[in-house]
């Protein structure tokens, strides 16, 4: 179906900084709507966000000439085209931006048609998104794969005003027979948590992305505290759930050495990756992302020959979601897995060719949110579409989080026996 128009306008994320929404509309009149979520530790090689940069209005935040892109720039190289080739849509855009990041028209203008498009699209064809978007996945056979959810129970790093150097501890409930139970298992060990930080007269409040984050004594305390919160929940450590962290080290790299603060101390990268392996020799920690800053190829390579593959090793900062960094990630065996955010690379079928580049190499790829989110759901259909079995979108609070879990219990319940929940095997 051909788009009639688009119309983006500015709304607000959910740490109150302006962000785009578009709403795309096809000729026989289908409406699709996305947001556009946003970082704070963004790695450099980024899509560009375009921002407004006047002081005057929300500090410089503003993204009025991101939505006049939208409405007076792009709204003409995208009217007329058909909807259903994500394709061509995406590749026109990217040409009439005509920069390698899309700094020119800016990657939030972009990717708000590019998804509000697919949205449109499903909804003239009368299928849910993630049925519409299993087109794109080379695997579909017929089965739905539900994700892992990864949720971050404490901020820590710049979402959390550093009440931790590692910006992100994750639960990962790999023994749950189903999305909905592993939901449930995660959202039991956070009430536990929260207990157990009230009775240590902890602060009880939430960074950016829900978890808990009171100023810890180190960087060990969090997973104490979340072991002790798996059993009390009844759970078996390493069985039913086990851990996953995001160092984001990329944010405490500082003249080539990563700077510890909770340690009291600062580091080479030899010493950060005996400092994680120390940790993740005492807890069970399988998933790693951003152990390193996002130049520092040579630690990963190291890492990834010390760690053999029974660790997952996961490059966000370091890939960007973007097929060209993948290709040299691929090459010198740097990870064994790829975070994926739409808005790093700024269109969906950019988005889908890195998560096909990553598993023909058989790496697994991560789904995830950005720390500044909206009330979209997009990520959690993409994520059942792409049968990639891996999703982070933050803790079971705040409602620009559960949105996207909550979404994902509603698909799971719709596909019945059609939907498996997904085993997490590293392959290499
Ligand atoms: C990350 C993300 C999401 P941000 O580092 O993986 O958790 O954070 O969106 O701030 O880059
Ligand atoms: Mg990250």
């Amino acid at each position: 179906m051909k788009i009639s128009s688009v119309k983006a306008q500015e709304i607000l994320d959910s740490r109150g900084n302006p962000t785009i929404e578009c709403v795309t509309t096809l000729e026989d009149g289908s409406q699709g709507w996305a947001a556009v979520p946003s970082g704070a530790s963004t790695g450099k090689y980024e899509a560009v966000e375009l921002r407004d940069g006047d002081e005057k209005r929300y500090d410089g935040l503003g993204v009025l000439k991101a939505v006049s892109n939208v409405n007076d720039i792009l709204s003409k190289v995208v009217v007329g085209k058909n909807a259903e080739d994500q394709k061509e849509l995406d590749k026109a855009m990217i040409e009439a931006d005509g920069t390698e990041n899309k700094s020119k028209l800016g990657a939030n203008a972009i990717l708000s048609i590019s998804m509000s498009t697919a949205q449109a699209e499903a909804v003239s064809e009368k299928k849910p998104l993630y049925e519409y978007l299993a087109k794109f996945n080379s695997n579909f056979k017929g089965s739905f794969t539900m994700p892992i959810p990864e949720m971050n129970v404490m901020n820590g790093g710049k979402h959390g005003n550093w009440a931790t150097d590692i910006q992100e501890y994750m639960l990962f409930p790999i023994g749950a027979p189903s999305l909905a139970e592993a939901v449930r298992m995660n959202a039991e060990v956070y009430m536990q948590i929260k207990k157990l930080l009230k009775s240590k007269k902890y602060s009880i409040a939430v960074g950016d992305e829900g978890g808990f984050a009171p100023s810890f004594i180190s960087n060990e305390e969090p997973f104490q505290v979340m072991s002790q919160a798996v059993s009390s929940s009844g759970y078996v450590l390493g069985k039913d759930v086990c851990f996953g962290i995001d160092a984001a080290s990329t944010e405490f790299f500082k003249d080539g050495k990563y700077v510890l603060n909770k340690e009291g101390k600062t580091v080479t990268s030899d010493e950060l990756s005996a400092f994680l392996l120390s940790l993740s020799s005492k807890y069970p920690i399988i998933s790693m992302e951003d152990v390193f800053a996002e130049d520092d190829w040579i630690a990963y390579k190291k890492f990834m020959e010390t760690t053999q593959g029974k660790i997952q090793i996961v490059g966000d900062d370091l890939y960007v979601t973007n097929v060209k960094r993948l290709q040299k990630g691929i090459e010198e065996k740097s990870t064994n897995s790829i975070l994926i955010k739409l808005n790093q690379i700024g269109t969906v079928s950019e988005t889908i060719d890195a998560i096909l580049l990553a598993r023909k190499d058989n790496m697994t790829a991560i789904v995830s949110h950005r720390s500044g989110e909206t009330e979209d759901t997009f990520i959690a259909d993409f994520v059942v579409a792409l049968g990639t079995g891996q999703i982070k979108t933050g803790a079971p609070s705040r409602s620009e989080r559960t949105a996207k879990y909550n979404r994902l219990m509603r698909i799971e319940r719709e596909l019945g026996s059609k939907a498996v929940y997904a085993n997490l095997t590293l392959e290499k």
